[in-house]
């Protein structure tokens, strides 16, 4: 009998979808849409390990699933080819990261092409080519003329080992998110995108969104939306006032001090002549904390009395106001009023400065956080303190209602080489005219940055440079390319000097979704049509550490877009589900450090693509971390081996004595069809080949006709798409299985055959049992005699009768 080969096999189909274009998404299409798409791969030198292809394959069967449900599906991949682990590979190894990222690329599209992935590849993209990244240029200019990029000298987090400055979201617990060094402080003028702007919309908009809660809640965490008020406290005998935020407006009469951050801008105007060597001192030694350190709740509180006082509008009190590093500079106005009664904060700070404490809400404890009585609070006593608040906001003139949020607007420049260049030139001559006023026609962006010109002849090409190494002066490499980075104003002619900070690693990925659409267009990022017949992606599949970075800019970036009316949506990605890591067999992270990783292209040389596809999906549930475990590819093998071997026996069966379809099995097969799209649908994979094996063993069993296992192959097919093409070819058929209809189930078939069996005694109903319909008096005998409410009811008594009426009751006369 023939053999299950796999490697003979996936290799031919591999070819032949691929000559055929059957996985191509349809242009001009009358049919609905769906866009499934994976977050693009950074092409690391290490190709990809069995993690990866877990989400892939994922998609790849939901892909296939909406294929055969008759939408137009658009699957593409592409490469996230710029940033850092590109530069920092070259960097090793010393090659130039545009050949080694070229070489990754082949390596990474060759395994994909191994695991009979669907995608459409005629729709490829890579972050690091012109024609794309012209693109992204093109979307940073919107920006900058929207006023939505902005030049501001900012302490930025560096990284002293990668040499760059990074955004908030990629310090992690105080480290740099790419090689854990601990990041410092550094001032440098930057490029900084108000994403600020946006915070109520990305906060708001996450409730229509289909992801999965944890991720949402990590997005609202990270915007951070608090509700309280502004509040000015006139300072003594000056013409200052400072504001502080405030969640609690009903706590004022407890506020007994003020605290500024030592950074706060007022400082150096307010300090008394006293204090003022005190102060300078506390200045330079906060500088140098992190702001991780400064964020520790129950640390040791320090600060420093400037000598000035503040009147508290509330009660018209004079109140101290010291500086301390536990307020930090960039949160609200960098100030707080303390109130030591209810905050721990400042009770720790009032204890240690002998400050007073006054309780303004009743409670038991030193500290109360809570709500609750107000007193001690004049008019306001005896109120419920959250009316109280408002009502005390209202009263002051010196407070307003206000909003808050953690949110920082996003540093956006990189001093390093492998990135897109910003396409932005100095120009000293128009920065004289702006100032002069001669240029009001000029767009908000070059009002807000003068001097700064943009370049609208794009793609601003990255320079081949033999040197890329970082300069650690905060300066990008491209600062040293005279050649390239002088250059003439487009506005006025004369000499001009380019921009020679980069774009950071998440700018390519913000849009990369709309250029599949239209990869070749050179006229606009996407056409109009296009936009609006595939986007929003309807699925998208990747790792949950995109959590915050990948997923919140690209929502800005859309938010905008939308804005500048070239797109037509706000959301870009209606449903998300992420992938479970698949860890080593040792339980371990894989890694080459640990000498733990498992390459594809083994497993799949050894056992096949299908069931290497199958293994993935079947290991656990899809969102769950799960180790590698290569018994299990063996079983996954096997399953198919099972599935090939009834095809392979039914064909070679004389075609006249067709079988007899058994009804039990029939049943079962509309039970697995039902199960296998309502698991396709949930992303419940693994349950989904669960029920596909056990209606194989089932079939083996009692032996399947052509019909049904023609119905099985298409469940499979998403799932194991060589060798289900193969044995729907092998049945006869010429065209794809892929061109088939998704099996349909009959509702009527799938009911359980089942009763509800009435017990009585004497007449009168004892019990209702399931039972199976058909079962003889016996049976139902045995069923009712199970009860434990019969047998509480016959106890020592004796059946003198028995009446049965099938498949309704069974009485006991006693
Ligand atoms: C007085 C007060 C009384 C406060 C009270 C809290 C409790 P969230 O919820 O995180 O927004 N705060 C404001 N700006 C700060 C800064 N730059 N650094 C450190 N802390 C700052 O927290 C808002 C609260 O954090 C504000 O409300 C302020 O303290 C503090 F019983 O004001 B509160
Ligand atoms: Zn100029």
């Amino acid at each position: 009998m023939e053999k299950y080969e796999p490697q003979k096999i996936e290799k031919k189909w591999q070819k032949e979808w691929a000559n055929k274009k059957i996985f191509q998404a349809e242009e001009n299409s009358k049919k609905p849409k769906k866009y499934i798409l994976d977050m693009f791969p950074y092409p690391s030198g290490a190709g990809l390990h069995v993690g990866h292809p877990r989400g892939y394959v994922g998609s790849d069967v939901i892909s296939h699933y909406f294929r055969m449900e008759g939408f137009n599906v658009l699957h593409p991949m592409g490469w996230d080819a710029f940033g850092l682990p590109a530069e920092n590979y070259a960097i090793k190894t010393g090659i130039h990261p545009s050949i080694t990222t070229k070489k990754n690329i082949e390596r990474f599209k060759e395994q994909m092409k191994m695991i009979g992935l669907s995608y459409d590849w005629s729709r490829e993209i890579n972050t690091s080519e012109p024609d794309y990244y012209k693109w992204t240029q093109w979307i940073f200019l919107k920006l900058f003329e929207m006023g939505l990029a902005y030049r501001k000298k900012l302490p930025i987090n560096w990284c002293p080992s990668c040499k760059t400055g990074l955004a908030n979201e990629e310090v992690v617990a105080g480290k740099c998110e790419r090689c854990g060094t601990e990041t410092t402080k550094k001032d440098v003028e930057q490029w900084v995108l108000k994403i600020t702007d946006y915070a109520e919309a990305l906060l708001s908009d996450l409730e229509n969104l289909n992801w999965p809660k944890e991720i949402k809640e990590m997005q609202k965490n990270w915007i951070g939306r608090s509700e309280g008020a502004d509040i000015q406290f006139p300072v003594s005998n000056s013409q200052f006032s400072i504001k502080v935020f405030t969640t609690r407006p009903d706590t004022i009469f407890g506020a007994t001090f003020l605290v500024l951050a030592p950074e706060h801008q007022l400082v150096k105007e307010i300090v008394s002549s006293k204090q003022k060597k005190e102060v300078e001192q506390y200045i330079a030694q906060a500088k140098k904390k992190l702001d991780v350190e400064r964020q520790i709740e129950n640390r040791d509180k320090t600060g420093v009395f400037t000598g000035a006082y503040a009147i508290n509008p509330a009660n018209k009190k004079a109140i101290p106001i010291y500086i301390a590093d536990y307020v930090l500079p960039y949160y609200g106005y960098g100030a707080i009023m303390g109130v030591p009664a209810h905050d721990q904060r400042d009770f720790d700070f009032a204890k240690k400065y002998h400050l007073p404490v006054i309780k303004v809400i009743a409670s038991e404890s030193e500290v109360y956080a809570g709500q609750g009585k107000m007193i001690n609070s004049g008019n306001f006593n005896g109120l419920d303190s959250k009316k109280a608040g408002k009502k005390i906001v209202k009263s002051l003139k010196e407070a307003k209602p206000a909003v808050n949020y953690k949110l920082r607007d996003w540093i956006f420049s990189r001093q390093r080489y492998w990135g897109e260049p910003i396409p932005l030139v100095f120009c000293e001559h128009c920065k004289k005219r702006i100032e002069r006023g001669e240029t009001k026609d000029f767009s908000k962006g070059e009002l807000l940055n003068p001097g700064w010109i943009a370049l609208k002849e794009l793609p601003v090409k990255l320079p081949e440079l033999e040197k890329y190494q970082p300069t650690g002066t905060g300066q990008s490499p491209l600062a040293a390319a005279t050649d390239w980075l002088e250059t003439k104003c487009p506005k006025c002619g004369r000499r001009a000097v380019r921009e020679s900070n980069t774009m950071p690693q998440w700018a390519g990925s913000c849009w990369y979704f709309i250029r599949y659409l239209d990869p070749q267009n050179r006229q606009e990022i996407a056409s109009k049509e296009k936009i609006k017949y595939w986007l929003p992606v309807d699925f998208y599949v990747g790792g949950a550490e995109h959590a915050v970075l990948h997923l919140l800019y690209s929502r800005f970036w859309i938010k905008a877009l939308y804005e500048a009316k070239i797109i037509n949506f706000q959301e870009p990605f209606l449903k998300l589900r992420t992938i479970g890591l698949i860890l080593a067999p040792d339980g371990q992270k894989m890694s080459k450090s640990r000498g733990n990783v498992i390459n594809p292209d083994e497993v799949i040389n050894k056992y096949g693509a299908d069931a290497f596809r199958v293994y993935e999906m079947f290991m656990g549930p899809f969102n769950q971390p799960i180790s590698w475990q290569t018994k299990g590819v063996i079983g996954t093998r096997r399953f198919l081996e099972k599935v090939w071997n009834i095809v392979i026996n039914l064909k070679n069966q004389n075609e006249n004595s067709k079988r007899k379809e058994n009804k039990d099995l029939k049943k079962k097969l509309h039970q697995v069809i039902k199960k296998v799209t309502e698991d396709i649908e949930a992303q419940k994979f693994n349950t989904a080949i669960a029920a596909m094996m056990e209606f194989v063993n089932e079939s083996q069993n009692f032996g399947t006709t052509k019909k049904q296992i023609e119905d099985f192959l298409k469940l499979l097919a998403p799932f194991a798409p060589h060798i289900a093409e193969e044995l729907w070819q092998k049945l006869g058929h010429r065209d794809s299985i892929f061109k088939e209809n998704w099996p349909e189930y009959d509702p009527k078939l799938i009911e359980e055959e089942s009763f509800v069996l009435v017990v009585q005694i004497n007449g009168k109903v004892r019990d209702q049992i399931k039972a199976k319909r058909g079962i003889s008096e016996s049976q139902a005998k045995e069923l009712a005699l199970k009860s434990e409410k019969i047998q509480k009811w016959l106890q020592d008594k004796e059946i003198k009768k028995t009446i049965f009426v099938k498949d309704k009751l069974i009485n006991f006369v006693v």
